[in-house]
């Protein structure tokens, strides 16, 4: 297989070259587990473990490989291959990881499509869609919607849905399907290309590895059995995946409890224009749209022009921003601290 196959381009080879990563063989992550990956090269998969140096110089999980990383690597043999660094991301889904306030979890690297999936029976929430929406905030992620199960509703339901979610969330694409009838399924298969890398994302349940396994017309991943009681709680898929098919690279994800923001407010600008392109009209610069005189996104409210719930969901997620982003930077002030402090013992120790 050719790097192409899996989806090195141009940008990549450009990004290899300038931070002068030559002289290593190239590769993509295809599984993470821990700090053990399983990288694919053009001379096949190979089992990988990150340089001391790597792991001593990341100020955070984000600073390890993920899955669709590029990376450069040496190969001793079939059992051993060592990852010296990441080569630049082009584009990265990342959240804020649950519990640990500040440190941020990379879901994968090197999208080109996120496919966001939701089952229209019991998990279907337009919040959930807008802050999906925002942790594919780099442009150069292409966001699809997809309102899955389709055949559990009838058309006259499913139309009310969409007419709400269109109503709120313009210019993305929204694709209604159903595993079970098939309905849909060539539709979002206008969207593939071979080549490219998707990745899916959604709750547990909602049918992320079914739709994978339909689209290649093979069971490769594993579903979750029909007798849903039994598994309740219980994720299917279990770890991240890359699969590398003729259709489209996929990257299966376990199914997630909750999202967090992270990243710059990009992000929420894409799901936010509305309230953006208001609050340029705002009396004040800095104006943060709660109570202040001369606030044009509260007058818009006020006269019904911007949605409530967009509204408070925006202030949610500013909130969490705020509070985010100030964790991070004293987190990286503490390990810098924490960094030199070491380095100084580890001088002083030198005999
Ligand atoms: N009725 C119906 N059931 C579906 C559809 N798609 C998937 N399912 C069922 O939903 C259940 C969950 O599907 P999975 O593909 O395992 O869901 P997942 O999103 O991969 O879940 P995790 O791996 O836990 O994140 C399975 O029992 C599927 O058969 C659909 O379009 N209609
Ligand atoms: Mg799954
Ligand atoms: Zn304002």
């Amino acid at each position: 297989m050719k790097l192409e196959d899996f989806g090195y381009n141009k940008e990549i080879e450009k990004l290899r070259v300038d931070t002068n990563l030559k002289d290593f063989e190239v590769g993509r992550i295809i599984v993470q587990h821990k700090e053990k990956y399983i990288v694919k090269t053009e001379r096949g998969d190979f089992d990988a473990e990150i340089t001391g140096n790597l792991r001593y110089s990341a100020n955070g999980p984000e600073d390890f490989p993920a899955v669709g990383d590029w990376v450069a690597l040496v190969i001793y043999d079939a059992y051993i291959s060592i990852i010296h660094k990441i080569i630049p991301r082009v584009s990265v889904i990342s959240r804020q990881a649950i519990g640990k306030h500040g440190d941020i979890q990379v879901i994968a690297a090197n999208v080109d499509f996120a496919f966001i999936v939701q089952a229209i029976d019991r998990d279907f929430s337009i919040n959930r869609i807008e802050r999906y929406l925002t942790i594919c905030n780099s442009s150069e992620i292409k966001p699809i919607i997809i309102l899955n199960k389709i055949d559990l509703i009838a058309d006259i339901e499913l139309q009310q849905l969409v007419t709400t979610v269109q109503k709120r969330i313009k210019h993305i694409p929204l694709v209604c399907l159903s595993n079970t009838s098939k309905k849909g399924l060539k539709k979002l298969e206008a969207y593939l290309f071979k080549g490219k890398t998707y990745c899916f994302l959604g709750s547990s349940g909602v049918g992320k590895s079914s739709l994978i396994n339909n689209l290649i017309g093979n069971n490769v991943m594993a579903t979750r059995e029909i007798n849903e009681r039994i598994h309740r709680g219980k994720h299917t898929t279990t770890h991240r995946e890359l699969l590398v098919t003729e259709k489209g690279i996929f990257i299966d994800n376990p199914g997630m409890r909750e999202i967090g923001i992270t990243s710059s407010t990009d992000g929420i600008t894409d799901s936010y224009n509305e309230i953006f392109s208001l609050a340029k009209q705002c009396k004040f610069s800095n104006c943060k749209h709660i109570d202040e005189i001369g606030c044009a996104v509260l007058k818009a409210l006020n006269s019904d022009k911007l949605n409530l719930s967009s509204y408070q969901n925006y202030l949610k997620m500013e909130k969490e921003k705020e509070h985010f982003e100030l964790t991070v930077s004293e987190k990286r002030k503490k390990d810098k601290k924490f960094g030199k402090m070491i380095k100084n013992i580890k001088k002083r120790n030198k005999y």
